[in-house]
């Protein structure tokens, strides 16, 4: 089923949902090329990113919300509309979907919504990647702002404005707590390009004079030692497996999913996840080791993708779980809160839903989610001979990068021969 965009869920609805369930009826939209500005009854403006997969569509194409809005006052036919489920196909007009199987799109309503905040310094320094020092050579530079910005080609009136390719060049070399200068202080592109170059020249020296170590490697490193030193067992699991594990794993022709999978050849693919191994492993070590089992695995996954910064065809995931007894949903959450209080990133938990098992408690930083996490039992166990409770948990590595590291695009984070440890390499 193809997931709708924010635009045509937005103009079929003419509702919005914020964070905590408040209903807003929208007054008008405007969508550029990446985004879509909303501007409610009520008065509030915003941007969110039109994507298929952020909170906002997946809250839009539920039908949950907490209350409506007192200064919006949403007519009750857009109330009941939104209430209707959203159509599948974006040229389609309102219209009820039932269905007997279990919905492939998400339904994401915060139900308990934990947030944590961030401290203003990062108590795991180590793991980040150190701001930029060197000021002196480009004091047009500035650095220590949140996020890189540049401002609009348009606006740019006293000098010639960047071209898109040379926008492109600046932001890949730009790391993000940099901007680029104002237009007043009429830099060109040759001058502001051959200094970043220069920049990005000494960072990636200095890692090579510091630790020498590569994010994503390093990452691997720490949660290991952390699920380690809390008892669970490293596995490494082949990367290359049977087909027929995806299709044991719920996954079969008619789903979403199954079309994402590399496919090897007739019998083989490249995992897209890591439940299968663990599963084999969970009941293999039933027979061998003490009551409860925690085992954990960080590797290499990958699924054919279409949607951009927030998704790579090759990331690495990390799965733990644990079997047998103290399998509740407590358990769980301390561990996912433990996690990621290590790692100094702030998050919430939200209730979702997926065809593989079930109900899932997300979580999400900010609209993008982290993690999928699940309280088992569920039926499928019994195709991989397992009787026992567990819970268990999915995260990317790369989206935990992206956001220790304010990084735009996931792939500053990912495996790459055009990024070191998010320094462009095409110097
Ligand atoms: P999304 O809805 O964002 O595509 P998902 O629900 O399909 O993610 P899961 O199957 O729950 O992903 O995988 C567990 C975790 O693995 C995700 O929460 C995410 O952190 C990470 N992940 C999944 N797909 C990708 C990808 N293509 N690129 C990077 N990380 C990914
Ligand atoms: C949680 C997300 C089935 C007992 C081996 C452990 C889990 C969700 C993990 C992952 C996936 N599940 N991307 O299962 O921990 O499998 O879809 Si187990
Ligand atoms: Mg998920």
């Amino acid at each position: 089923m193809t997931r709708r965009s924010l635009e045509s869920l937005v103009s079929e609805k003419e509702v919005w949902l914020s964070r905590k369930g408040l209903l807003h009826e929208i007054k008008d939209y405007s969508v550029t090329q990446r985004y879509i500005n909303i501007y409610t009854t009520c008065g509030e403006s915003f941007s969110v990113r039109n994507s298929r997969r952020g909170r906002a569509s997946r809250v839009l194409r539920n039908n949950k919300y907490r209350k409506i809005c007192k200064h919006c006052k949403v007519p009750d036919e857009k109330i009941s509309k939104f209430l209707q489920k959203a159509s599948v196909d974006s040229t389609a007009k309102v219209k009820v979907v039932s269905s007997t199987k279990p919905s492939q799109s998400k339904k994401a309503v915060p139900k308990a919504v934990k947030a944590k905040k961030k401290g203003t310094e990062n108590s795991n320094g180590s793991l980040i990647q150190s701001k930029v020092k060197d000021q002196g050579s480009v004091n047009a530079i500035s650095s220590g702002q949140p996020r890189s910005k540049i401002q609009p080609t348009e606006e740019r009136n006293n000098i010639p404005a960047f071209t898109p390719s040379q926008k492109k060049r600046l932001e890949a070399l730009l790391m993000p707590e940099e901007v680029i200068p104002d237009p007043s202080e009429n830099l060109n592109f040759q001058e502001l390009e051959s200094s970043l170059v220069n920049r990005r020249k000494k960072d990636i020296v200095k890692i090579y004079e510091d630790d020498r170590e590569n994010q994503l490697g390093k990452i691997e490193r720490i949660i290991t030692k952390f699920f380690v030193d809390r008892g669970f067992l490293e596995i490494k699991s082949p990367i290359l497996i049977p087909i027929e594990y995806i299709e044991r794993m719920g996954i079969t022709e008619d789903k979403e999913l199954f079309e994402q999978v590399f496919k090897v050849d007739k019998n083989m693919c490249l995992r897209p996840m890591l439940a299968p191994g663990l599963y084999n492993h969970l009941r293999k070590f039933d027979k061998v080791l003490p009551d409860p089992i925690r085992i954990f695995e960080i590797g290499p996954c990958y699924r054919k993708e279409s949607d951009g910064s927030q998704h790579l065809e090759e990331f690495t995931m990390l799965n733990f779980c644990q079997m047998g007894s103290m399998c509740t949903r407590k358990t769980l959450e301390n561990l996912i809160d433990e996690l990621l209080e290590f790692m100094d990133i702030e998050y919430e938990i939200v209730s979702d839903n997926c065809h593989v098992y079930g109900a899932t408690i997300d979580v999400l930083h900010k609209d993008m989610e982290l993690a999928s996490a699940v309280v088992g039992p569920i039926p499928k166990d019994a195709d991989w001979g397992i009787t026992k409770p567990w819970i268990g948990a999915g995260f990317g590595l790369e989206r935990l990068l992206k956001v220790m590291h304010n990084y735009k695009n996931i792939r500053r984070a990912s495996r790459s021969e055009s990024y070191y440890n998010g320094i462009t390499t095409n110097l």
